[in-house]
């Protein structure tokens, strides 16, 4: 037996190594607008629910001590079975379907040194953590499983390489979400993977934004650059605007406040403007938009005039990919929300793929975007804070040149506790820090026994979201007009999830769960009383097509799903309670 035998198989601590290079928001670079690589395609895959990987160091290959021995060989790399990348192994293979924990992924690529002088590798994301390694070593581990990270690997990419990822999916307590969800646990790497190769001082961050109150007449532009060179000459240009500006940069940092009366961005106008930025050798040119959004009193204002976000809920998922949701899928489901007269979607309860929000810009489309700050996560537990923090702020670094942005959510559904309202207003206030440019909200739960939105959170929040249930969980739908004759909210409210379950094609009576026609009788009512709140300046319902869940056991009526969608899980049909939003969004 090799002398690491013991240590590799039976020492409790041997996750202890992998936890030592935690990859946070703080190695973020500023990747839109820029050429990338793709890393994408099919590599070498393994079910390793023992962490035999980790555990017996197979990164190492064919490792061998001083005394020649060698560690089990219990793997072939390339003689492994193959998997896509992106995507979730549960949708790939029958056998993969309800499998949790950790898989190994490796493929080999050729680089070749082009004059630049430094490398970076994006995972767009990993469910739920990932440990990676290239050529043998270990790179660093990222958890948190919806949002990107980069890892620099310049100077340690030769002409054939190899990179590993140990992916795991386990659901814990601790993390967020934690493991009890209404939604499907996909596993894997879901999300592209890409190289970027940069000069030796690039752009590294990237904030380009209308100026809030300065009467759609200024925006303003900062950047952050990495290298040696801190002290030099941003150039930002907006050709259809005139504007060529030099912008200096101190100690790494650069802003500029300007003049300018660009053609605000709006679901019905969604102008975007060619935007360049360079930096020495380094440049990013996107497509952004400009437009403001605010709160005043119970209104939601969207540059300058009152608005109604017309809505629906959706999850990242598919029923053939998973959560490797593609372009056309996303298309998809914006034109549904416009065929329903949507001009805003919640995209719940995680952050969904950049992608999104890129096609929300160019299809006009308003994003509430989330954390899964999910149910009763461990708020006591301050490294659950440290994560959940983590996550917003990648998200937030992420998607904070997106016009369709307009609402960033710290959370779904939590328990008012002393522990919650601490963690849940330190999120609030993180993201107000990172982003006073939008709004912050959270899908409360409200209080189902005095019938009143009452949350301690909402002081902290812009937009007070409210899931309520009346006429499926709360049974009594009339408690829903008690509920608002009860609260005299000082903010809007947005009622960021109603519904029912209905599985598609399924009659009965309106007092029988699970039918088209309970479904359709709770949308009606629904409508009828939010219509006529005030201060309800939103809804997005749940939600737009039913999906994948391991709660939903009800062998009628859900099968493994949860039906409250407008849609059948494939799209493919439409249920009659879609036609209810439909019109009650054209009188809006
Ligand atoms: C909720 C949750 C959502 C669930 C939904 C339901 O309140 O926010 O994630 O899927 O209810 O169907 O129970």
């Amino acid at each position: 037996q090799p002398a690491n035998f013991v240590d590799h198989l039976h020492n409790p601590s041997y996750l202890d190594p992998y936890l030592s290079k935690p990859i946070t928001h703080q190695s973020m670079i500023y990747d839109n607008g820029r050429d990338k690589e793709s890393l994408n395609g099919f590599w070498n895959f393994g079910i390793d629910q023992y962490d035999t990987c980790l555990r017996a160091k197979w990164f190492e290959e064919n490792y061998t001590d001083a005394e020649g021995r060698t560690n089990p060989m219990d793997f072939s790399f390339d003689e492994w079975e193959k998997i896509k990348v992106p995507s979730s192994w549960n949708t790939q293979q029958e056998k993969f379907f309800y499998y949790e924990g950790s898989a190994v992924y490796t493929r080999t690529f050729r680089y070749i040194n082009n004059g630049e002088e430094r490398v970076f590798i994006k995972f767009g994301a990993v469910n739920y953590d990932a440990k990676v390694f290239l050529n043998r070593e270990y790179l660093g581990f990222h958890k948190g499983g919806s949002t990107p990270f980069f890892i620099e690997v310049t100077g340690r990419l030769k002409e054939s390489n190899r990179i590993l990822v140990v992916a795991n999916n386990t659901r814990k307590r601790e993390q967020v979400p934690n493991e009890n969800t209404d939604w499907f646990n996909y596993g894997g790497v879901y999300r592209d993977v890409e190289i970027i190769r940069l000069p030796q001082t690039f752009i590294k961050d990237f904030v380009i934004q209308l100026v809030p109150g300065s009467e759609f007449s200024k925006i303003s532009a900062a950047f952050a650059v990495d290298g040696p060179e801190l002290q030099g000459e941003g150039n930002l240009t907006i050709p259809e605007l005139g504007i060529s500006l030099s912008i200096q940069a101190l100690n790494g940092k650069g802003t500029a406040i300007l003049d300018a009366q660009p053609e605000l961005w709006s679901p019905e106008n969604p102008k975007l403007y060619e935007v360049t930025l360079t930096y020495g050798e380094d440049s990013i040119r996107e497509k952004i938009g400009f437009r403001e959004i605010r709160v005043d009193g119970t209104d939601i204002v969207l540059n300058g005039k009152p608005i109604y976000l017309k809505g629906i809920s959706t999850h990242e998922e598919s029923v053939p990919n998973g959560k490797a949701i593609s372009d056309e899928e996303i298309i998809e489901n914006f034109n549904l929300a416009k065929q329903m007269n949507c001009n805003y979607m919640r995209l719940a309860h995680y952050p969904h793929t950049e992608k999104a929000a890129k096609l929300a810009d160019e299809m006009g489309i308003m994003l509430w975007e989330e954390i899964p700050v999910y149910w009763a996560i461990e708020f006591d537990n301050e490294d659950t804070y440290q994560d959940a923090e983590n996550q917003l702020t990648e998200l937030i670094q992420r998607d904070r040149n997106r016009a369709s942005v307009i609402i960033w959510s710290v959370g779904n559904e939590n328990a008012d506790t002393e522990a919650r309202l601490k963690f849940m207003s330190s999120l609030a206030m993180k993201a107000k820090e990172l982003d006073p440019t939008r709004l912050v909200s959270a899908a409360c739960l409200l209080d189902h026994d005095n019938h009143v939105i009452d949350d301690r959170l909402a002081e902290y929040l812009d937009v007070i979201g409210a899931n309520e249930y009346y006429g499926w969980y709360q049974t009594d739908f009339n408690n829903l007009i008690t509920l608002f004759e009860n609260s005299k909210p000082d903010k809007p409210v947005v009622i960021t999830e109603f519904g029912a379950d209905a599985k598609a094609g399924h009659r009965g009576t309106i007092d029988e769960k699970g039918t088209e026609d309970c479904q359709l009788d709770i949308y009606k009512k629904q409508v009828d009383v939010l219509g006529k709140i005030p201060y309800v300046k939103g809804t997005s319902p749940w939600i737009l097509y039913d999906f994948r869940c391991p709660r939903r056991l009800h062998p009628t009526t859900q099968n493994y799903y949860n039906t409250k969608g407008l849609l059948s899980e494939d799209k493919s049909y439409t249920k009659p309670a879609f036609y209810v939003m439909q019109e009650f969004y054209s009188n809006k």
